[in-house]
């Protein structure tokens, strides 16, 4: 093992520190040992710090530390500190610890999953102090933390100059290209890494709907549904998360005998970053309909007193299932895809907009190139979004990129059939149904909106703009009055 211990006084001999060493710290310290770096590890209590040393200690150079003054200590200058703890009040103890013991020009990194608004707060408290801190998103969980992230680092540009070529070399790479870029200011970072994961909870759920009108419309086993995904997974819908759904699907359960997924509960936990999504939305007003069903669709699936209070409650006239299972299971992957591309269009519309309301500058086509590896979103289509933002780095909604306006053109009937299908057979598709929905709204030229502005302007006199008038001025109708016009 080349571990060692290493005094106050020892010359720094580390490129990089990682504190916090429970499974994404330990797994990303191994990583940078693995690439030749040589690594400061630290954790608040010594039995993670060994147990790592004992177990993987021969894969790198790693120096062992008991105290944050030790772990300072092995490191070179100007100090790379990459915090690895829970996300929170655990996050602001070791920043302070840190902040109070380094140096000015030392970097402190956050990988956590944090609050984009936390960062922020702490982004502006560590430069005043004279160090840098980044917030990095990094995606992938275990497996990725150890052989490539796909990683979002926020922050100063000058500390991506000396920290992003450690990142993007343990980073995935695609196409020799890798999974970490510098994002921008302050909490951009988190920011993104937030909606990514607001994506991945809108991605699972359209999955999982899928998955449930093979089920119940045609009947199919698990194992058969493993089948059509991994079929899936060969053409469009090539990414992780249809990968691993066939996983999931074929898996037995060595206790019954049956399909696993048929004896896990029906009820999705959460960790929070697909809440704080849809939160931000809401602040941002960006209708992020794909992201929020899917939240919902978790809050309901674990509402068990409700659940138990109306399971099995009058269906009404149910309509047939399908009788052509071959049309039927395409139809559910052209809705699937559809949706799905709705789901990334409203999430690039969230990050354009957060950028803009924090002037952070993000380049969505960045995005799109670092989400092609590493990460739980990993899919193919993402090369699609990244040459869409490439052509028109302005680009007001994927839907409107010719790729995207073709494929969801090809899919819409298909779509339709399969959201009437499911709703005539009672088959809940609240991922499909609003994405369709939000389709719908776009493509419409007079929505019902007009008649909100006149109801609120009836009660609250809140005004109206003409359709045949500058954009801009208001108008009001005196409706207690006379009822004629008057410009506001
Ligand atoms: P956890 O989120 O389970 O955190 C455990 C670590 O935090 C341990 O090292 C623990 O030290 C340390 N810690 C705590 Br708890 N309170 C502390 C305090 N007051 N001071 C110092 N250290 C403290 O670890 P994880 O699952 O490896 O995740 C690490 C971070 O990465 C989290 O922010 C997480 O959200 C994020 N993340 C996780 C994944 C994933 O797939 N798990 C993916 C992407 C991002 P101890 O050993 O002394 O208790």
């Amino acid at each position: 093992m080349s571990s060692s211990s290493t005094p106050s006084n020892t010359t720094a001999t580390a490129q990089i520190g990682v504190t916090g060493l429970a499974v994404m710290g330990s797994n990303i310290a191994r990583n940078f040992a693995r690439h030749g770096y040589t690594v400061a590890v630290h954790n608040r209590s010594i039995a993670k710090t060994d147990a790592l040393l004992a177990e993987h200690g021969s894969e790198g150079t790693f120096v062992r530390s008991e105290t944050i003054a030790e772990f300072l200590d092995a490191l070179e200058k100007p100090r790379r500190v990459l915090i690895m703890v829970k996300a929170g009040a655990p996050t602001d103890a070791v920043i302070d610890e840190l902040a109070e013991a380094m140096e000015p020009g030392d970097i402190i990194i956050d990988g956590g999953n944090s609050l984009y608004t936390d960062t922020i707060r702490r982004e502006k408290a560590i430069r005043e102090r004279g160090l840098h801190f980044v917030g990095a998103g990094i995606s992938g969980g275990e497996e990725g933390a150890l052989n490539g992230p796909s990683i979002m680092p926020g922050g100063p540009a000058e500390s991506y100059k000396s920290l992003g070529p450690l990142l993007e070399e343990i980073s995935a790479h695609v196409d020799g290209v890798p999974c970490c870029t510098h994002i921008g200011p302050d909490g951009s970072g988190h920011f993104v890494k937030m909606v990514h994961n607001g994506i991945e909870y809108s991605d699972m759920q359209l999955i999982g709907e899928a998955y449930q009108l093979l089920r119940d419309g045609l009947g199919k086993s698990a194992p058969e549904i493993a089948d059509v995904f991994a079929e899936w997974n060969t053409g469009d819908l090539d990414s992780y998360l249809v990968e691993i759904t066939a996983e999931v699907l074929r898996q037995t359960d060595a206790k019954t005998g049956k399909p696993l997924v048929d004896v896990i509960v029906d009820e999705a936990e959460q960790k929070g970053t697909g809440r704080w999504t849809v939160k931000s939305a809401l602040d941002l007003g960006v209708p992020v309909t794909g992201i929020a069903e899917a939240v919902f669709a978790r809050a309901l699936s674990g509402s068990v007193p409700q659940r138990k209070a109306t399971v099995g409650l009058a269906s009404g006239e149910l309509g047939t299932a399908p009788t052509d299972a071959a049309q039927f299971t395409e139809d559910v992957r052209q809705a699937l895809y559809a949706s799905k591309i709705v789901a990334y269009a409203q999430g690039f519309n969230q990050i354009q907009a957060g950028s803009a309301e924090y002037d952070w500058n993000v380049t969505p086509g960045d995005l799109a190139t670092i989400w092609r590896g590493g990460c739980i979103i990993r899919a193919k289509f993402l090369n699609r979004i990244k040459d869409a933002f490439e052509a028109d780095p302005g680009l007001p909604t994927l839907l409107a990129a010719p790729y995207f306006r073709s494929a969801v053109e090809a899919a819409i009937d298909s779509w339709r059939r399969v959201v009437s299908t499911a709703t005539a057979l009672g088959i809940p598709i609240p991922g499909f149904s609003s994405a369709l929905s939000y389709y719908d709204a776009l493509r419409t030229e007079r929505l019902p909106a007009a008649l909100t502005q006149g109801l609120r302007d009836y009660f609250g006199a809140h005004t109206y703009e003409r359709t045949d008038a500058e954009p801009g001025q208001k108008f009001h109708t005196l409706w207690s009055g006379d009822r004629s016009e008057v410009q506001a």
